[in-house]
């Protein structure tokens, strides 16, 4: 038998308007033939980036939560990534986004990711987007790195990409790693994706990310990979 005191515990947690309200959202949508999930009335999921290219693929990888951009519903502010790592690098950003916020139910979720080149040192690594000069476009960057590679005649050398994406809410803070391996080339070649993508072939390709696109992309990447083991976190939390 349930205890009278359970009943209030569940009635003070709120938990029973949650099932009420789901119940009754699943009805209506059921009366009305129209598609309904009760994923996409849950908690909202606030992502810490400015950079158009990883809001892209973080949305389209995260299509069963509801997502928005920290841009969308504050005025975004910049945040000094002095970590050491990019974990420590995505943990800074997603707490400063949690912080300014000010709303404990959001869950915000950050990614901060790189280009390794081994040979010469794992450069550019968690200096990717300042490797031309804090504020230098993508394309600087892009260009930097093929006049190293010119540099030091490099035509083709194995690379690979790292994303840390983390994770801040008020049951805690996590954050999951993902890699992708290939190789860079002292070329650019095609105009998907963004950042280094045109010069980066993915292992067993003969095209670089510029000229395969994002379907390649989201099969491979880091980020994906990454993006893999947040969503397990992810669904424990919403
Ligand atoms: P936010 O901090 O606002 O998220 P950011 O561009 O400053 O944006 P990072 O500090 O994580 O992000 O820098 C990552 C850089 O690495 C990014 O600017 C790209 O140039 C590069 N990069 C990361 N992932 C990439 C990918 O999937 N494809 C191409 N370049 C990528």
């Amino acid at each position: 038998m349930v205890k009278a005191p359970l009943i209030i515990d569940i009635i003070h947690s709120g938990y029973y308007k949650r099932v009420l309200r789901d119940l009754f959202l699943a009805s209506l949508f059921t009366i009305l033939e129209v598609p309904y999930t009760l994923k996409r009335i849950s908690v909202k999921i606030i992502l810490a980036s400015s950079n158009q290219g990883k809001l892209r693929e973080l949305k389209a990888w995260m299509e069963d939560f509801e997502v928005y951009a920290f841009g969308e519903v504050m005025t975004p502010f910049a945040i000094v990534e002095d970590g050491d790592s990019f974990k420590e690098n995505a943990l800074i950003k997603a707490r400063a986004v949690y912080k300014a916020l000010d709303d404990k139910s959001a869950i915000v979720v950050s990614d901060d990711s790189g280009i390794s080149i081994p040979v010469l040192g794992h450069i550019p690594g968690i200096y990717s987007a300042r490797y031309a000069g804090v504020g230098a476009s993508a394309t600087q960057n892009l260009d930097k790195l093929i006049q190293t590679l010119k540099d030091n005649e490099i035509k083709r050398t194995r690379a690979y990409y790292t994303a840390a994406i983390a994770i801040v809410c008020e049951k805690g803070e996590f954050c999951v790693h993902g890699w992708m391996h290939g190789e860079v080339i002292d070329e650019k070649r095609g105009d998907k994706g963004f950042g280094y993508d045109p010069l980066f072939i993915p292992e067993g390709f003969d095209e670089t990310l510029g000229e395969l696109g994002e379907a390649v992309k989201k099969e491979l990447s880091h980020r994906s990979k990454a993006l893999g083991l947040a969503k397990i976190i992810l669904k424990t939390l919403v």
